[in-house]
């Protein structure tokens, strides 16, 4: 956590499909997390991008009556569109058929071959002749049956490329246990090792020659270099590894200053924790400090997917409830690392219990408070009057501190419980020391210093909240009166600072929703009868 910098990415996603709510998932956390670490002053990267090679895109395209670059370039359109919607701050997209990412993965197999870590050998799968695909084990399932048409499959064999992982197992199982952090959840490493490395790691299959839309390997362009070893690689090639230019790549990968994370989904683990450290220990790189591997969300107890037409597209829902609606949602409902499941009914409570009854309710609530009792201005900071003032502010300086650490460990779903909690706290100090008795009684001192303290505690959860909440927060600071150069991260260690502005009410941030029209309106969006 020491480190000076951070870089962070998400998977590169398939162009083959438009996204869905599964991907806007882990771009989302990602970008909360690269929003965090800007905020407390760390430089930061953030990368996402496309993966735009295979026989996939290949054939989606030619059924789209296209060529596969032609659709790709519309795919990824709606990708920018989607980013963009949802206020993704990466600062980099990379694409796979720029040249500047596939030259550089011809150098890497170039090198990799001169290493002696790449031989030609022959690739036994079962092949689906009117597909052309090949297809595994499990793909095929026990009545070997081809997963996109339903047709029967043979066992074939081409010729192909291989990487040599057993060259590289003892190493890879020496880092984990030098470097307990990498993967994260824990349970995790323990599948890799028991599942694929104990069993037996088979040398991984890196080119095709059954397909043709991908990067060819120059020293027999007969064959395709095969999608993993293209699609990872986009980490350093984005930062120019291997080009003219290595600023970024010395910067934000080479140096060890720099902490460097993939975020990406469980079922994409393989390929990140075995594979992807073996190859850039073939290229004599660094590895990556930490892998998240956040859970699936699941849709009516199934995985989401196209072809179970249970999709949800994040569009409409952001068209309709904001972009900071669907942002938190996605950040506070799953538990970051567990599989969970999308529902109307917990998106719409979701909003309303935290945004609109405890957040939005409580600023509301405090604008009006000193508008009536102080002609809007926020009173002055006088210490704590009361024992519930100090309670308030002392939850406020451990919440601080737990959100930090948390957001520091890539907790990033109980860093927001904590800001619930002060939020939590704040509504209840309303009520433990009711204001309008202390402005029947006269209690004008205890009076300002409630209303001095609950500003400050809007102010700090707003302020924590940030990453996620891009323009709600704002708007909280507006309501407050807060002066734009004072909003920096560094205010929230002093508490008291919020006081002499003028309140500017407004509307609320989240007006609450009503679950009777709500819910089928969205359930109405799943069965794909709105778009
Ligand atoms: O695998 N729930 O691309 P992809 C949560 N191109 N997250 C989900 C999800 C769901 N239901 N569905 C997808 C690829 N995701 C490769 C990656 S990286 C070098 C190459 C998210 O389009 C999740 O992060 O299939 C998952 O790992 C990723 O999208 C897979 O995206």
């Amino acid at each position: 956590m020491d480190k000076k910098r951070f870089y962070i990415t998400t998977p590169i996603y398939y162009p083959s499909a438009k996204l869905h709510i599964g991907h806007a998932y882990c771009t989302v956390l990602s970008d909360v997390f690269a929003r965090y670490k800007r905020m407390r002053g760390f430089e930061c990267f953030f990368l996402t991008g496309a993966d735009e090679h295979g026989q996939k895109i290949e054939k989606n395209a030619a059924a789209a009556g296209k060529t596969p670059q032609q659709f790709v370039d519309e795919i990824v359109e709606g990708f920018y569109k989607l980013w963009n919607l949802l206020e993704i701050s990466n600062d980099d997209f990379i694409r796979t058929t720029q040249e500047r990412h596939w030259k550089v993965v011809q150098d890497i197999f170039t090198k990799m071959l001169k290493n002696d870590d790449i031989y030609l050998g022959e690739y036994e799968g079962w092949y689906c002749t009117p597909c052309e695909a090949f297809w595994t084990e499990t793909q095929v399932g026990p009545d070997h049956i081809c997963p996109d048409c339903g047709r029967p499959v043979q066992k074939a064999k081409e010729e192909a490329y291989f990487f040599k992982t057993k060259k590289y197992v003892d190493s890879l199982l020496k880092f984990y246990d030098e470097n307990p952090q990498f993967l994260t959840p824990e349970s995790r490493k323990n599948e890799m090792i028991n599942t694929f490395i104990k069993p037996g790691l088979d040398d991984l299959c890196i080119s095709r020659t059954s397909f043709k839309w991908g990067v060819p390997i120059r020293e027999n362009d007969r064959h395709v270099i095969y999608v993993w070893l293209d699609a990872l690689t986009n980490y350093i090639t984005a930062l120019g590894y291997g080009s003219k230019d290595e600023s970024l790549f010395k910067k934000f990968w080479e140096d060890p200053e720099c902490e460097v994370i993939h975020i990406l989904g469980a079922d994409i683990t393989r390929f990140h924790a075995i594979y992807w450290p073996m190859f850039l220990e073939s290229l004599g790189l660094r590895k990556p400090d930490r892998e998240f591997i956040h859970g699936l969300l699941m849709m009516r107890d199934s995985k989401m997917s196209k072809s179970k037409g249970n999709v949800v597209d994040p569009y409409p829902l952001v068209e309709r409830y904001g972009v900071d609606a669907v942002r938190y949602y996605l950040t506070r409902e799953v538990t970051f690392g567990n599989d969970g499941s999308f529902t109307p009914e917990q998106f719409i409570e979701r909003i309303n219990l935290d945004l609109a009854n405890s957040y939005g309710n409580l600023l509301n609530r405090t604008v009006s408070m000193i508008n009536k009792y102080f002609d809007g201005i926020i009173p002055e900071y006088k210490g704590d009057v009361t024992p519930f003032d100090a309670s308030l502010r002392m939850t406020a300086e451990s919440v601080i501190k737990l959100y930090e650490s948390s957001l520091d460990d890539l907790k990033i779903t109980e860093a927001f419980v904590q800001v619930n909690e002060l939020v939590s706290r704040a509504n209840k100090y309303i009520d433990e020391t009711e204001p309008w008795v202390l402005s029947k009684e006269g209690k004008i001192e205890e009076l300002a210093s409630v209303m001095n303290h609950l500003a400050n505690a809007i102010f700090i959860a707003s302020k924590l909240y940030e990453p996620v909440l891009v323009k709600a927060s704002k708007g909280a600071f507006d309501q407050l009166g807060i002066p734009e150069d004072k909003r920096g991260y560094e205010a929230v260690y002093k508490f008291g600072n919020v006081q002499g502005y003028k309140v500017n009410k407004g509307n609320p941030l989240f007006p609450r929703l009503d679950a009777n029209i709500e819910v089928p309106f969205i359930q109405e969006l799943m069965n794909g009868k709105k778009d």
